[in-house]
């Protein structure tokens, strides 16, 4: 057993315990998740860095509208995934369950958070600019889903198309501005990569150009090799490697 998990068994409960790939049996820990999700992603990649492992899982369909089941709804008023429930804490919002998991299990696994408080502040800044990005991804990619036919119009999806455009050249000069194997928020990996790489892995999903964008490719190429990446990647692109090719032209 590794120095890091003998020190990390005084600090937990009984229904934690050692398994034999030196992560944390979290039994006492409840993921309702749909594959694809990037606020479901995010909280896996948390508790993969922190070396939970063994918690109950469950992946739900969207399709067949299980995030609107009674076992949602138990946890998730809301009715959405992820649902995440550990003991009698309930934290659904991914980005709560993530600096929760990061508080409750600071000295477990991987350090998520900088030390400096500068530092600190880049990564909160580049983790709350996520939350835009992914609006904007989504209001483009998903516009015939999220918008009655109906209401659509062809300028109002050029104009979406325009501020993800807009929002992509952002991120690709924050990287560019850090140099090679940076990671969001500066050298080390840390909360800014867990909560926005998903939104990054889905623009490729969805046909991203890495020559067109070559640091967000680099960064994406560099993370994809990160077991807690590798662990959690979604089932339905691992059974379907080939994504779409919405964002080909972009
Ligand atoms: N702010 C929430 C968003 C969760 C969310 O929107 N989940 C989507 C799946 S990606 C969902 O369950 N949508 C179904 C619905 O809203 O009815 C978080 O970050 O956890």
């Amino acid at each position: 057993m590794s120095l890091r998990n003998s020190a990390q068994l005084d600090c937990f409960t009984s229904s934690l315990s050692i398994n034999a790939h030196g992560g944390t049996m979290a039994q006492d820990m409840t993921l309702l998740w749909g594959s694809g999700s990037c606020p479901c992603w995010r909280v896996m990649i948390a508790l993969e860095e922190k070396g939970l492992q063994g918690y109950n899982q469950k992946l739900l369909s969207f399709d067949k509208k299980e995030h609107k089941s009674e076992e949602v709804l138990d946890i998730n008023p809301r009715g959405q995934l992820p649902s995440f429930k550990h003991g009698h804490v309930v934290v659904n919002e991914s980005y709560a369950a993530c600096f929760y998991l990061e508080s409750k299990f600071k000295v477990q696994g991987s350090k998520l958070t900088p030390d400096d408080p500068a530092d600190q502040a880049l990564m909160y800044q580049r983790m709350f600019e996520g939350t835009s990005f992914y609006d904007k991804l989504n209001a483009f990619i998903y516009y015939n889903w999220f918008v009655p036919e109906e209401e659509r119009h062809d300028s109002a999806l050029k104009r979406n198309r325009e501020v993800l455009v807009t929002e992509l050249k952002l991120w690709e000069g924050y990287l560019q501005k850090l140099g090679t194997n940076s990671h969001l928020a500066g050298p080390s990996f840390s909360l800014a990569d867990v909560t926005v790489f998903p939104t990054v892995a889905t623009l490729f999903r969805f046909g991203l150009s890495a020559e067109r964008y070559p640091n967000l490719g680099k960064y994406y190429a560099m993370l994809t090799e990160r077991p807690s990446i590798k662990a959690t990647w979604p089932p339905h692109w691992l059974e379907n490697p080939k994504g779409q090719n919405t964002l080909k032209d972009i």
